[in-house]
């Protein structure tokens, strides 16, 4: 009887009370009361309490919060189920109850669950299970978004594994706290303060990653500093790994290819040398006696200067290689970025990568994953998928989006980006293997890679609302659910998210996931429409520059991109011009060298059309590339409408900041568009099609802004 009494107590203190005014602290974990729920006395009468772990104890914790908060009252924790509706979750070892029935565990390997509705001595019970712990603690999750979705049906009976492997976070972190792209404040790793200050803000990042499945998270910038491998900050990265752990995060660094020259004092850095061999070595047993789950390392080398093993005429395959022997008894693994582009080539940059690593397919080590970002360039509003998907069966391709919005508006630009991420993965690869998309390419099941994964460069700053802006908090989130499961639709996730984070009233979530739907898009439209890409200002990537040519890597001119001419305007990348469509599989490259087979959004990427070209709306190249821009000042503008009408569906602060941000939108969509057609027109020599506003300002006043202190430069 004390003992229940205890019990009740601590379940007390678990429900959930806001502590503090709306500023999108709670992200999508939010557990305010929800008429709906309990649904039925079938549920959640009691919480049947586990704490064999910290990781139990943490499902617990949540459960207890999360349920207490949508009943509107706290649930009774129990230690054996007392009545119907019991809710019990745990694994077969750390429940005799759970280990009892046969809920088909083994469907759901080591990270997945079951959520299912059973009798337990005759009462009605739901169990969430796992394998695991953290399979219970991904279960618990998905109940509780259930209940906050209300979609909680009576009858449970749910399955669910993830499809990927590695599901990581990529923080680009400096240790100053700096965050290169940025725009959410400083790191939320607050360096200085630790081993010693472990901020409570770290245990809600591992919750929200481990809501939404990630499980790992690359703490470091990939433009590495040696430093991070210092001792010092070793143990300041074991105190991170403690906190994430219970949640089922594990922490990996980037490795600056320099170190053994930088820390160890070497001559040499060259992967085949014996003692730079034995350096790292010896670095990989100390830091796992500082973390012994430490993940591995991801690596960015030879590319943008960074340090690599083409510095000793040695290829990446040899300098990944190294790393992975080191790693492989740990049971550690490499990421190795084929992101590459040197500064000495005249090739076609969106060739470089698939040029640089074709050649070495099969000659990884088995712990190695060569990580792909989406497109062939670099995360540009729109891009086809990059033609190493595909074409290294022998290798598993860890997928890279960007989650952060480099070039796609930074947090003020209201862009859903899972369609753009869905496009990439169902892209089909055409390759002659039936259902050959980059999703199975990246999920490993096309090639049967046991190692598979998908990585996300991370938007989380130090800013109460974590990303910049609240609508940025949908693509942590969608980031997540598709690296679970990647044929998740971009719509249901948007709805979810939407249910979670601002309201279930259906007269807010189907405008606003709309809105969310169509908003990618829109940027699309404004700033690189029809397949342009990489307009953006020089280095922080801030507003239109599409005339900048004077820069002295041809590829970091915008003019390198667009091509724009007195005849046309377009990359010609097909067989008459760099051939980039020759990296394609046969079948995709039929399409996209002919112009005519090209998907006009992406025609000005792969070819140079002339202005008069026929589109099919029937309208020239010129009179479309103008009216994709106004429709996309057109978007945001509807954008805008649609927000201002949820004016009191939701809480005063968010909408206030969403409203606001909007308006920078529409004013810099429009600025977009005005600098462009401005531009292009001064090069087209052609007149605006009939209704299509002059730009407001000659060229020269868009040539003249400057934004030096533009924020999340490199
Ligand atoms: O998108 C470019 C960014 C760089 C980044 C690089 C990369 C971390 O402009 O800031 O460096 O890609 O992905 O390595």
């Amino acid at each position: 009887m004390k003992h229940r009494a205890l019990l009740a107590v601590l379940a007390a203190a678990f429900v959930y009370l806001p502590a503090h005014a709306e500023d999108g602290y709670d992200l999508w974990l939010r557990y305010g009361q929800q008429s709906s729920y309990p649904p039925s006395a079938e549920h959640s009468r009691e919480l049947v309490h586990s704490d064999a772990s910290p990781t139990l104890a943490a499902v617990g914790r949540e459960l207890a919060s999360g349920l207490g908060g949508l009943a509107g009252a706290p649930i009774p924790v129990v230690r054996e189920p007392s009545r119907p509706g019991a809710l019990l979750y745990g694994t077969p070892r750390s429940s005799a109850l759970i280990a009892g029935l046969s809920l088909g565990l083994e469907r759901v390997g080591p990270e997945g669950y079951v959520i299912r509705s059973v009798t337990l001595g005759g009462k009605a019970a739901t169990v969430i299970a796992g394998n695991t712990d953290v399979g219970a603690l991904y279960g618990a999750f998905h109940y509780l978004r259930l209940v906050q979705t209300r979609a909680l049906a009576q009858n449970l009976d749910i399955v669910s594994r993830p499809r990927t492997r590695l599901r990581l976070l990529n923080h680009w972190d400096n240790l100053d706290g700096h965050v290169e792209r940025g725009y959410a404040g400083q790191s939320i790793w607050d360096w200085h303060k630790l081993p010693d200050w472990l901020d409570p803000r770290y245990t809600d990042y591992a919750r929200a990653c481990a809501s939404i499945g990630i499980n790992g998270s690359v703490l470091t910038n990939v433009n590495a500093n040696a430093t991070s491998l210092t001792p010092a900050y070793l143990e300041k990265a074991a105190a991170l790994a403690g906190v994430l752990r219970p949640y089922g995060v594990r922490v990996y660094l980037t490795a600056r290819f320099s170190a053994p020259i930088e820390l160890g004092g070497l001559k040499t850095a060259d992967p085949l040398d014996p003692g730079v061999r034995a350096w790292w070595k010896a670095k990989i047993d100390e830091i796992y006696r500082y973390i012994p789950d430490f993940g591995g390392f991801l690596v960015k080398a030879n590319s943008e200067g960074q340090p690599g093993p083409q510095d000793y005429q040695r290829n990446h395959a040899d300098g990944a290689n190294m790393l992975a022997e080191a790693l492989a008894p740990h049971d550690g693994i490499v990421m190795w970025r084929a992101f590459v582009y040197a500064s000495s080539a005249t090739e076609d940059r969106a060739k470089q990568a698939h040029a640089e690593f074709l050649p070495l397919e099969g000659r990884f080590a088995k712990n190695v994953l060569v990580q792909v970002k989406n497109g062939p360039i670099d995360f540009q509003p729109r891009e086809p998928f990059s033609p190493l998907f595909g074409a290294m069966p022998k290798t598993p391709l860890m997928m890279e989006f960007q989650i952060t919005k480099e070039y796609l508006g930074f947090a003020t630009h209201l862009a859903y980006l899972a369609p753009l991420f869905e496009e990439a993965l169902d892209a089909d690869t055409g390759s002659a293997r039936k259902g050959s998309t980059v999703a199975r390419v990246v999920t490993g099941e096309l090639d049967q890679h046991e190692l598979s994964g998908m990585a996300g460069v991370a938007n989380i700053g130090a800013d109460r609302n974590w990303s910049g802006s609240h609508f940025d908090q949908a693509n942590w989130y969608a980031f997540g659910r598709l690296a679970w499961d990647p044929d998740v639709s971009s719509q249901a996730i948007a709805e979810e998210w939407v249910r979670m984070t601002f309201s279930n009233d259906p007269a807010f979530v189907q405008p606003v996931v709309e809105m969310m739907m169509g908003s990618r898009e829109a940027v699309v439209d404004y700033m690189t429409p029809l397949g342009l890409a990489h307009l953006m200002g020089t280095g922080h990537h801030y507003g239109p520059a599409p005339w900048v040519s004077d820069l002295s890597r041809p590829e970091w001119n915008p003019a390198y991109y667009h091509r724009a001419d007195a005849n046309g305007i377009g990359f010609e990348r097909g067989p008459k011009g760099s051939n980039a469509t020759g990296q394609y599989s046969p079948r995709v490259a039929a399409a996209f060298a002919d112009p005519k087979k090209t998907p006009e959004n992406l025609l000005l990427w792969f070819h140079h059309v002339s202005w008069d070209h026929k589109m099919s709306s029937g309208r020239t190249l010129w009179d479309e590339l103008v009216t994709h821009y106004d429709r996309g000042v057109g978007k945001v503008r509807q954008m805008r409408l649609t927000w201002e009408a949820q004016s009191g569906r939701v809480d005063a602060g968010r909408f206030a900041q969403v409203s606001a941000f909007l308006a920078i939108q529409e004013k810099e969509a429009q600025w977009w568009r005005d600098a462009c057609i401005a531009y292009f027109q001064s090069i087209s020599k052609r007149p605006l099609p009939v209704g299509s506003a002059p730009p407001a300002h000659s060229l020269d006043y868009y040539k003249s802004l400057k934004f030096p202190y533009a924020p999340g430069r490199g």
